[in-house]
């Protein structure tokens, strides 16, 4: 990995929000993969991270190597950039409009003015020629002002969702502006190569410039673009499955859904996104038609607290919870309910023990960036057992192609799919899951990292070598 110090511009501080009364502080695990994903390589070299601690103002200590720069955000600028803009507007639109996108104009006000002073929180603490690593859609405008301000850095983008086709982009009242803002950086990074050809035909048709799929020429400059798949801390999570409370709490929760019962695991933030409602009507026509009975087989759907004061992720969660009740009244039996819904955080433990109890792990977004929890799922599995069904619109789909792989808009290919993987045989399920595993192992999050940031400091000697 290149030597330059680092910055890494994120929305939220890695930071759990309960820091104990002493000032004692643990890495946050958030229910989000970002944080997750980037927390494991910052605590190798000494680096910076930029970013919302979760309050109203600055009051954080560092965290082991890490030096800790939080921006302070107003109720109202967490209103408009975060809940608004972020995920109202841009979080939608780019997956696939499922849910309608919400333009309001005094959103954007804020989103640009919040992007100014995280540029400048991270202009501030970079040092001369830093590398600076921008993540995610909440911070599109930034790399442009960033660059702005401090023209010797090397700046870096991420975006941990899709970026959406022309159709889609074009309909952002600003998105000229927005394609600026990431173009201000030398590398843009995405996790499928679909996306990067998105950026390129957009590049050319709104602003005329000359692009490929990996170059885009703004003015004299060059920016790269590619392909960069997120990963998990792979040995991590090995591990942790093989520890022995692990171990004997997945062995609890099998007895406690019935020892001769096959269990289905779906595990989500409780988002739209996900498909979740989809995966519950194709289980519900299961039980109906009689293709599962609640005596034999259980689905355990984890849907974990998210973005609960935006209205949508509020009304997202009433019909879930209606459905999960209509099923269970309808297909429960005393003391046998058809889905165990859980609305709560786990820890990472508790997590490794639900992957491994379970027989089929069901992870069917209707569009997802990647996807971390599949991924986990397999790094959970070493004996090679278990099932993953996987949809084909998680970016996972493209390296997990030996999983059950499906179209959950499709319900009836959906329920076939389950069937085949709750019936398929156990030498083919670990032909499967051994080439994902041999996959995984050698795309963790450490090539993840090693791989983008290498590109990030080829961008930049690159462009040392060009005429001024
Ligand atoms: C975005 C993109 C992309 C889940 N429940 C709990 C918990 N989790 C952890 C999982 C996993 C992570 O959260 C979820 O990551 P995903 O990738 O599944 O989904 P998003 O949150 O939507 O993440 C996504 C990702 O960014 C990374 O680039 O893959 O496509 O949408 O690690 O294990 N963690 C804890 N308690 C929980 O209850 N501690």
């Amino acid at each position: 990995m290149p030597r330059r110090s680092l910055v890494v511009v994120a929305n939220r501080l890695p930071l759990d929000d309960n820091a104990a009364p002493d000032g004692a502080c643990e890495w946050r695990r958030s229910p989000g993969g970002l944080t997750g994903a980037l927390h494991t390589i910052l605590q190798q070299a000494p680096a910076t991270w930029v970013g919302w601690g979760g309050g109203p103002g600055p009051r954080l200590p560092n965290v082991g190597s890490v030096r800790l720069r939080p921006v302070a955000l107003t109720a109202d600028e967490q209103r408009g950039y975060y809940e608004g803009f972020a995920n109202s507007t841009l979080w939608p639109l780019y997956h696939d409009a499922v849910q309608q996108p919400v333009f309001q104009r005094e959103w954007w006000d804020t989103y640009r003015a919040v992007n100014q002073r995280f540029a400048e929180a991270a202009a501030e603490v970079a040092g001369r020629h830093a590398a600076v690593w921008v993540q995610d859609y909440h911070l599109q405008l930034l790399p442009r002002m960033l660059r702005e301000l401090r023209p010797d850095l090397l700046i870096g983008f991420f975006m941990h969702i899709p970026f959406p086709p022309p159709e889609l982009f074009m309909q952002l009242p600003r998105r000229v502006e927005l394609l600026h803002g990431m173009l201000g950086a030398d590398l843009v990074g995405f996790q499928r190569e679909q996306a990067a050809h998105n950026l390129a035909q957009l590049a050319r048709k709104l602003l005329g410039a000359e692009a490929a799929d990996h170059a885009i020429h703004v003015g004299p400059r060059t920016v790269r673009t590619g392909a960069f798949p997120v990963s998990i801390d792979v040995s991590e999570m090995s591990a942790l499955a093989t520890r022995p409370d692990v171990v004997a709490h997945a062995g609890q929760l099998r007895h406690d859904l019935g020892e001769s019962k096959r269990v289905l695991l779906s595990v989500d933030r409780l988002d739209y996104t996900k498909g979740i409602e989809h995966r519950l009507t194709a289980y519900r026509e299961l039980l109906r038609d009689g293709d599962v009975k609640v005596r034999d087989t259980v689905l355990v759907q984890v849907a974990v607290p998210s973005r609960e004061r935006v209205e949508s992720y509020r009304d997202l969660r009433d019909r879930i919870e209606g459905e999960v009740g209509r099923i269970n009244g309808e297909y429960g039996r005393v003391g046998e309910p058809a889905i165990h819904y859980l609305n709560q955080p786990f820890d990472r433990a508790q997590l490794a023990a639900l992957y491994r109890a379970a027989d089929v792990m069901v992870v069917t977004p209707l569009r997802d960036g990647m996807n971390l929890v599949a991924k986990e799922f397999v790094a959970a599995r070493g004996d090679g057992s278990g099932a993953l069904v996987l949809s084909e619109f998680a970016g996972a789909a493209a390296e997990l192609s030996t999983a059950f792989l499906v179209n959950p808009h499709d319900l009836d290919g959906l329920k076939q799919t389950l069937l085949r993987a709750l019936e398929a045989d156990p030498a083919d399920l670990r032909a499967r899951m051994g080439a994902m595993r041999r996959h995984l192992a050698e795309h963790d999050i450490y090539a993840w990292a090693r791989a983008y940031l290498t590109a990030l400091d080829h961008t930049g000697r690159l462009a040392q070598r060009l005429p001024n």
